[in-house]
């Protein structure tokens, strides 16, 4: 006979009702909701765990002003993005406070890139932000790679954030989606430069992360393919 099932505290899961996603995103901004499973997202999430282990988060600060961002930051891949008071943003291909090389981009961030992109080449880097309880993005433009024809492709773990995404230009009308532990997004074609960020996050949503936050992965390609 079956030794009866362990119970189990439920799950921290919260239904995804259809006012969630609004009717109209902004043309090229694809949601891909729960693309990866709960067992997809805790694999994932251990790589990310080694790579930390190796290119430990760092607070980045704004240009000029050195005023630190709510976020940590480290990379993985040939390339990372960093800012610092001294040289502002830009990508490198060693960790700003270690001096080595980023380690390379964990192959499931790789199939995720094949399976949702149709591109001509692979993303080159992979910008990880730890966002503790309280920590948001302002409203920005991923515009410091070379090669338009790419488009960032981004995975959320852990908590729930509210992310906004608009147009081209920062006055443009905005809509405001909940991503999801397991959700990937991709800001492409029309998109690909718009303004986005995250709002806020929602602590006690996900019981992915040991003690809570949110980690998003943005795979971004920076040099042109050819
Ligand atoms: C975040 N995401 O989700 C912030 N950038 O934490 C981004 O800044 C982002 O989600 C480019 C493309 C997709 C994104
Ligand atoms: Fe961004």
């Amino acid at each position: 006979m079956m030794p009866p099932a362990k119970r189990k505290s439920p799950a921290k899961i919260s239904s995804r009702g259809p006012a969630d996603v609004p009717a109209r995103l902004p043309e090229g901004f694809q949601l891909m909701t729960g693309a990866l499973s709960p067992a997809d997202q805790k694999a994932l999430l251990s790589k990310i765990n080694d790579v930390i282990l190796s290119a430990p988060l760092f607070q980045p600060r704004m240009p000029r002003t050195g005023q630190p961002f709510s976020v940590k930051m480290t990379n993985c891949g040939p390339l990372g993005w960093v800012s610092d008071k001294e040289r502002g943003y830009r990508y490198q291909p060693t960790h700003l406070e270690t001096g080595q090389p980023w380690p390379p981009i964990p192959e499931p961030l790789l199939d995720l890139w094949r399976t949702h992109t149709n591109c001509a080449g692979l993303p080159e880097a992979c910008l990880i932000n730890h966002y503790p309880a309280g920590a948001k993005m302002g409203s920005h433009r991923d515009q410091d790679e070379h090669e338009p024809r790419a488009p960032v492709l981004s995975v959320s773990l852990g908590d729930e954030a509210v992310f906004h995404v608009g147009g081209p230009k920062r006055s443009d009308a905005k809509v405001r989606v909940t991503l999801r532990s397991g959700d990937v997004c991709l800001l492409a074609g029309p998109s690909r430069f718009a303004y986005h960020g995250i709002d806020r996050i929602l602590p006690g949503t996900s019981d992915l992360i040991p003690g809570g936050g949110r980690i998003n992965l943005t795979l971004r390609r920076v040099t042109p393919f050819d």
